[in-house]
Protein backbone atom coordinates (compact mmCIF):
# COMPACT_ATOMS: atom_id res chain seq x y z
CA UNK A 1 0.00 0.00 0.00
CA UNK A 2 3.24 2.14 0.59
CA UNK A 3 2.97 3.36 -3.45
CA UNK A 4 -0.97 3.26 -3.91
CA UNK A 5 -2.62 6.75 -5.04
CA UNK A 6 -5.64 6.96 -3.43
CA UNK A 7 -8.33 7.82 -6.43
CA UNK A 8 -11.27 8.40 -4.81
CA UNK A 9 -14.06 7.47 -1.59
CA UNK A 10 -17.13 5.80 -1.94
CA UNK A 11 -19.96 6.00 0.85
CA UNK A 12 -18.04 3.04 2.28
CA UNK A 13 -14.87 2.19 -0.14
CA UNK A 14 -11.87 3.53 -0.79
CA UNK A 15 -10.38 3.50 -4.12
CA UNK A 16 -6.34 3.23 -4.88
CA UNK A 17 -4.08 3.45 -8.05
CA UNK A 18 -1.26 0.62 -7.78
CA UNK A 19 -0.05 1.69 -11.30
CA UNK A 20 -1.23 2.38 -14.78
CA UNK A 21 -3.21 -1.23 -14.86
CA UNK A 22 -4.23 -2.00 -11.84
CA UNK A 23 -6.53 -0.64 -8.76
CA UNK A 24 -6.66 -1.88 -5.26
CA UNK A 25 -10.62 -1.41 -4.04
CA UNK A 26 -10.98 -1.62 -0.53
CA UNK A 27 -14.04 -2.52 1.30
CA UNK A 28 -14.72 -0.68 4.93
CA UNK A 29 -16.17 -1.63 7.66
CA UNK A 30 -18.69 1.43 7.65
CA UNK A 31 -22.61 1.43 6.96
CA UNK A 32 -25.19 3.24 5.17
CA UNK A 33 -28.89 3.37 5.58
CA UNK A 34 -31.16 5.61 4.40
CA UNK A 35 -28.01 7.38 2.47
CA UNK A 36 -26.51 8.24 5.32
CA UNK A 37 -23.21 6.86 6.77
CA UNK A 38 -23.04 6.00 10.52
CA UNK A 39 -20.36 6.55 12.99
CA UNK A 40 -20.61 2.98 14.35
CA UNK A 41 -18.85 0.16 12.50
CA UNK A 42 -20.16 -3.23 11.59
CA UNK A 43 -17.28 -5.28 12.23
CA UNK A 44 -16.39 -7.89 9.76
CA UNK A 45 -18.78 -5.92 7.17
CA UNK A 46 -15.79 -5.37 4.57
CA UNK A 47 -14.51 -8.37 4.83
CA UNK A 48 -17.85 -10.03 4.35
CA UNK A 49 -18.79 -8.39 1.26
CA UNK A 50 -14.83 -8.33 -0.49
CA UNK A 51 -15.22 -12.32 0.10
CA UNK A 52 -18.84 -12.41 -1.71
CA UNK A 53 -17.74 -9.97 -4.51
CA UNK A 54 -14.73 -12.51 -4.85
CA UNK A 55 -16.65 -15.56 -4.66
CA UNK A 56 -19.23 -14.56 -7.56
CA UNK A 57 -16.22 -13.54 -9.69
CA UNK A 58 -14.73 -17.21 -9.10
CA UNK A 59 -18.11 -18.10 -10.23
CA UNK A 60 -19.35 -16.19 -12.94
CA UNK A 61 -16.10 -16.88 -15.05
CA UNK A 62 -18.34 -18.60 -17.84
CA UNK A 63 -20.69 -15.91 -18.06
CA UNK A 64 -18.81 -12.62 -18.28
CA UNK A 65 -14.58 -11.87 -17.54
CA UNK A 66 -14.59 -9.72 -14.58
CA UNK A 67 -11.67 -7.35 -13.20
CA UNK A 68 -10.96 -9.65 -10.16
CA UNK A 69 -7.17 -10.09 -10.00
CA UNK A 70 -6.39 -10.88 -6.63
CA UNK A 71 -7.98 -11.35 -3.35
CA UNK A 72 -5.10 -9.26 -0.24
CA UNK A 73 -4.69 -11.19 3.00
CA UNK A 74 -6.58 -8.57 4.69
CA UNK A 75 -9.39 -9.79 3.19
CA UNK A 76 -11.23 -6.56 2.42
CA UNK A 77 -8.91 -5.52 -0.28
CA UNK A 78 -9.10 -6.86 -4.21
CA UNK A 79 -6.54 -6.27 -6.20
CA UNK A 80 -8.62 -5.16 -10.05
CA UNK A 81 -8.00 -4.42 -13.89
CA UNK A 82 -8.55 -0.97 -14.70
CA UNK A 83 -11.21 -0.54 -16.88
CA UNK A 84 -12.77 2.22 -18.87
CA UNK A 85 -16.35 2.12 -16.99
CA UNK A 86 -19.37 2.91 -19.19
CA UNK A 87 -21.49 6.08 -18.04
CA UNK A 88 -24.57 3.50 -16.87
CA UNK A 89 -25.57 1.15 -13.64
CA UNK A 90 -26.78 -1.90 -15.17
CA UNK A 91 -29.53 -2.77 -12.71
CA UNK A 92 -31.95 -6.33 -12.92
CA UNK A 93 -35.08 -6.33 -11.32
CA UNK A 94 -36.03 -9.67 -10.50
CA UNK A 95 -39.14 -8.36 -7.99
CA UNK A 96 -40.80 -5.01 -7.82
CA UNK A 97 -39.43 -3.15 -5.32
CA UNK A 98 -37.58 0.84 -4.53
CA UNK A 99 -37.86 2.87 -7.64
CA UNK A 100 -39.16 -0.05 -9.54
CA UNK A 101 -42.32 -0.26 -7.23
CA UNK A 102 -42.65 3.45 -7.34
CA UNK A 103 -42.49 4.16 -11.13
CA UNK A 104 -44.71 1.27 -11.92
CA UNK A 105 -47.49 2.47 -9.62
CA UNK A 106 -47.44 5.91 -11.12
CA UNK A 107 -46.89 4.74 -14.89
CA UNK A 108 -47.35 0.90 -15.06
CA UNK A 109 -43.61 1.03 -16.51
CA UNK A 110 -40.20 0.16 -15.45
CA UNK A 111 -37.55 2.11 -17.56
CA UNK A 112 -39.89 1.56 -20.90
CA UNK A 113 -40.72 -2.45 -19.44
CA UNK A 114 -44.49 -2.29 -20.02
CA UNK A 115 -45.46 -5.07 -16.71
CA UNK A 116 -48.50 -6.85 -16.03
CA UNK A 117 -51.24 -4.96 -14.63
CA UNK A 118 -52.12 -5.47 -10.94
CA UNK A 119 -48.80 -6.27 -9.42
CA UNK A 120 -47.58 -5.74 -5.63
CA UNK A 121 -44.69 -4.20 -4.19
CA UNK A 122 -42.44 -6.80 -3.83
CA UNK A 123 -44.06 -9.35 -6.49
CA UNK A 124 -41.81 -11.47 -8.36
CA UNK A 125 -41.92 -10.13 -12.42
CA UNK A 126 -42.73 -12.69 -14.78
CA UNK A 127 -38.62 -12.68 -16.11
CA UNK A 128 -35.79 -10.47 -14.75
CA UNK A 129 -36.06 -6.79 -16.65
CA UNK A 130 -32.97 -4.56 -17.51
CA UNK A 131 -33.30 -0.93 -16.20
CA UNK A 132 -30.36 1.00 -16.42
CA UNK A 133 -29.99 4.49 -14.42
CA UNK A 134 -27.30 7.03 -14.68
CA UNK A 135 -24.73 7.44 -12.17
CA UNK A 136 -25.79 10.84 -10.77
CA UNK A 137 -22.20 12.20 -9.63
CA UNK A 138 -24.36 13.90 -6.59
CA UNK A 139 -27.63 12.12 -5.12
CA UNK A 140 -29.35 9.12 -6.43
CA UNK A 141 -29.08 7.47 -9.31
CA UNK A 142 -31.50 8.05 -12.02
CA UNK A 143 -33.41 5.11 -13.99
CA UNK A 144 -33.37 5.61 -17.80
CA UNK A 145 -34.96 3.63 -20.95
CA UNK A 146 -32.96 1.46 -22.81
CA UNK A 147 -33.04 3.60 -25.61
CA UNK A 148 -31.40 6.40 -23.68
CA UNK A 149 -28.87 4.09 -21.97
CA UNK A 150 -27.96 2.93 -25.51
CA UNK A 151 -27.22 7.03 -26.52
CA UNK A 152 -24.80 6.77 -23.91
CA UNK A 153 -22.76 3.89 -24.31
CA UNK A 154 -23.90 2.57 -28.20
CA UNK A 155 -26.07 0.25 -28.99
CA UNK A 156 -23.98 -2.91 -29.31
CA UNK A 157 -22.45 -2.07 -25.72
CA UNK A 158 -25.92 -1.55 -24.46
CA UNK A 159 -27.27 -4.97 -25.78
CA UNK A 160 -24.15 -7.19 -24.73
CA UNK A 161 -24.40 -5.28 -20.79
CA UNK A 162 -27.65 -6.01 -21.01
CA UNK A 163 -27.19 -9.76 -22.14
CA UNK A 164 -24.79 -10.53 -19.88
CA UNK A 165 -26.56 -8.55 -16.63
CA UNK A 166 -29.48 -10.42 -17.16
CA UNK A 167 -27.41 -13.64 -17.24
CA UNK A 168 -25.57 -13.02 -14.18
CA UNK A 169 -28.79 -12.22 -12.50
CA UNK A 170 -30.48 -15.12 -13.54
CA UNK A 171 -27.50 -17.24 -12.45
CA UNK A 172 -26.94 -15.48 -8.95
CA UNK A 173 -30.54 -15.19 -8.07
CA UNK A 174 -31.50 -18.85 -8.61
CA UNK A 175 -28.30 -20.25 -6.51
CA UNK A 176 -29.05 -17.71 -3.38
CA UNK A 177 -32.63 -18.83 -3.51
CA UNK A 178 -31.68 -22.35 -2.87
CA UNK A 179 -29.39 -21.31 -0.23
CA UNK A 180 -32.43 -19.12 1.24
CA UNK A 181 -32.34 -15.97 0.05
CA UNK A 182 -33.79 -13.70 -2.22
CA UNK A 183 -31.27 -11.59 -4.79
CA UNK A 184 -34.52 -9.12 -5.59
CA UNK A 185 -32.46 -6.65 -7.45
CA UNK A 186 -29.04 -6.12 -8.14
CA UNK A 187 -26.73 -3.27 -9.68
CA UNK A 188 -23.35 -4.29 -12.55
CA UNK A 189 -21.12 -2.07 -13.59
CA UNK A 190 -19.10 -2.89 -16.74
CA UNK A 191 -16.25 -1.14 -18.24
CA UNK A 192 -14.20 -1.96 -21.39
CA UNK A 193 -10.30 -3.39 -21.02
CA UNK A 194 -7.15 -2.05 -23.48
CA UNK A 195 -8.71 -4.52 -26.14
CA UNK A 196 -12.19 -3.20 -25.75
CA UNK A 197 -14.24 -5.92 -24.29
CA UNK A 198 -16.44 -5.52 -22.31
CA UNK A 199 -15.28 -7.22 -18.20
CA UNK A 200 -17.51 -6.91 -15.38
CA UNK A 201 -16.18 -4.52 -12.66
CA UNK A 202 -16.82 -2.85 -9.06
CA UNK A 203 -18.19 -5.31 -6.54
CA UNK A 204 -20.91 -7.37 -7.74
CA UNK A 205 -23.88 -9.12 -6.13
CA UNK A 206 -23.10 -7.89 -2.51
CA UNK A 207 -25.83 -6.88 -0.08
CA UNK A 208 -24.52 -3.38 -0.56
CA UNK A 209 -24.73 -3.38 -4.46
CA UNK A 210 -28.42 -5.57 -4.16
CA UNK A 211 -31.70 -6.02 -2.31
CA UNK A 212 -31.30 -9.47 -0.33
CA UNK A 213 -34.15 -10.44 1.22
CA UNK A 214 -34.49 -13.86 3.46
CA UNK A 215 -36.45 -16.07 1.58
CA UNK A 216 -38.70 -17.68 4.25
CA UNK A 217 -40.10 -14.55 5.30
CA UNK A 218 -41.50 -13.54 1.94
CA UNK A 219 -44.66 -11.63 1.72
CA UNK A 220 -45.78 -9.84 -1.22
CA UNK A 221 -48.01 -6.73 -1.07
CA UNK A 222 -45.40 -4.52 1.02
CA UNK A 223 -41.78 -3.86 1.67
CA UNK A 224 -39.74 -6.86 2.39
CA UNK A 225 -37.14 -6.82 5.82
CA UNK A 226 -33.32 -6.48 4.23
CA UNK A 227 -31.34 -9.82 4.90
CA UNK A 228 -28.24 -7.39 6.22
CA UNK A 229 -29.58 -4.20 7.41
CA UNK A 230 -32.82 -4.78 9.08
CA UNK A 231 -32.24 -4.44 12.68
CA UNK A 232 -30.40 -1.11 11.76
CA UNK A 233 -33.31 -0.03 10.20
CA UNK A 234 -35.96 -0.77 13.01
CA UNK A 235 -33.31 0.88 15.56
CA UNK A 236 -33.59 3.87 13.67
CA UNK A 237 -37.65 3.51 13.49
CA UNK A 238 -37.90 3.18 17.00
CA UNK A 239 -35.41 6.12 18.36
CA UNK A 240 -37.10 8.23 15.84
CA UNK A 241 -34.14 9.97 13.98
CA UNK A 242 -35.05 12.24 10.74
CA UNK A 243 -32.85 10.13 8.13
CA UNK A 244 -30.97 13.13 7.31
CA UNK A 245 -27.03 13.79 8.45
CA UNK A 246 -25.81 13.20 11.00
CA UNK A 247 -26.77 9.02 11.62
CA UNK A 248 -27.30 7.62 15.12
CA UNK A 249 -24.72 5.77 17.05
CA UNK A 250 -25.82 2.30 17.27
CA UNK A 251 -26.01 -0.11 20.43
CA UNK A 252 -23.78 -2.85 20.91
CA UNK A 253 -26.60 -5.39 20.09
CA UNK A 254 -27.95 -4.28 16.76
CA UNK A 255 -23.58 -4.26 15.74
CA UNK A 256 -23.76 -7.55 16.79
CA UNK A 257 -26.95 -8.72 15.40
CA UNK A 258 -26.28 -6.92 12.18
CA UNK A 259 -22.81 -8.66 11.74
CA UNK A 260 -24.28 -11.66 12.48
CA UNK A 261 -26.66 -11.35 9.92
CA UNK A 262 -23.71 -10.33 6.95
CA UNK A 263 -21.63 -13.24 8.16
CA UNK A 264 -24.80 -15.78 7.88
CA UNK A 265 -25.29 -14.29 4.10
CA UNK A 266 -21.66 -15.26 3.85
CA UNK A 267 -21.63 -18.64 5.07
CA UNK A 268 -25.06 -19.23 3.26
CA UNK A 269 -23.85 -18.02 -0.42
CA UNK A 270 -20.10 -19.38 -0.15
CA UNK A 271 -20.86 -22.84 1.80
CA UNK A 272 -17.58 -21.92 3.87
CA UNK A 273 -17.17 -20.80 7.12
CA UNK A 274 -16.54 -17.48 7.45
CA UNK A 275 -13.20 -18.23 9.83
CA UNK A 276 -11.68 -20.34 7.13
CA UNK A 277 -12.01 -17.15 5.01
CA UNK A 278 -10.41 -15.25 7.82
CA UNK A 279 -7.58 -17.16 7.79
CA UNK A 280 -7.26 -17.52 4.39
CA UNK A 281 -9.21 -15.03 2.02
CA UNK A 282 -8.23 -17.37 -1.25
CA UNK A 283 -10.54 -19.99 0.12
CA UNK A 284 -13.60 -18.14 -1.99
CA UNK A 285 -11.59 -18.55 -5.24
CA UNK A 286 -11.39 -22.22 -5.10
CA UNK A 287 -14.05 -24.77 -6.80
C1 LIG B 1 -14.85 1.84 -9.56
C2 LIG B 1 -15.71 3.41 -6.61
C3 LIG B 1 -14.57 2.86 -4.58
C4 LIG B 1 -15.04 5.10 -5.04
C5 LIG B 1 -14.07 3.61 -10.54
N1 LIG B 1 -11.90 -1.89 -12.45
C6 LIG B 1 -12.14 -0.53 -12.42
N2 LIG B 1 -11.55 0.25 -13.36
C7 LIG B 1 -11.76 1.57 -13.35
N3 LIG B 1 -12.53 2.19 -12.46
C8 LIG B 1 -13.16 1.48 -11.49
C9 LIG B 1 -12.97 0.08 -11.45
CL1 LIG B 1 -13.70 -0.91 -10.29
C10 LIG B 1 -14.00 2.24 -10.55
N4 LIG B 1 -15.38 2.94 -8.98
C11 LIG B 1 -16.36 2.99 -7.90
C12 LIG B 1 -15.17 2.48 -5.77
C13 LIG B 1 -14.52 4.15 -4.20
C14 LIG B 1 -15.64 4.72 -6.25
F1 LIG B 1 -14.04 1.93 -3.81
N5 LIG B 1 -14.92 4.02 -9.56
Amino acid sequence: MADAVHLGSGKVRELYALDDERLLLVASDRISTFDVVLPTEIPDKGRVLTGLAAFWFARTRAITANHLLAVRADGRSTECRRLEMLPIECVVRGYLSGSGWKDYARTGEVCGHRLPAGLRESDRLPEPIFTPATKATSGHDENITGAQAAALVGAERFAEAERLSIALYRFAAAYALERGIIIADTKFEFGADRAGRLVLGDEALTPDSSRFWPADEYAPGGPQPSYDKQYVRDYCEKIGWGKTYPGPELPPDVVAGTRRRYVEAFERLTGLRFDDYLANPSVVLAG
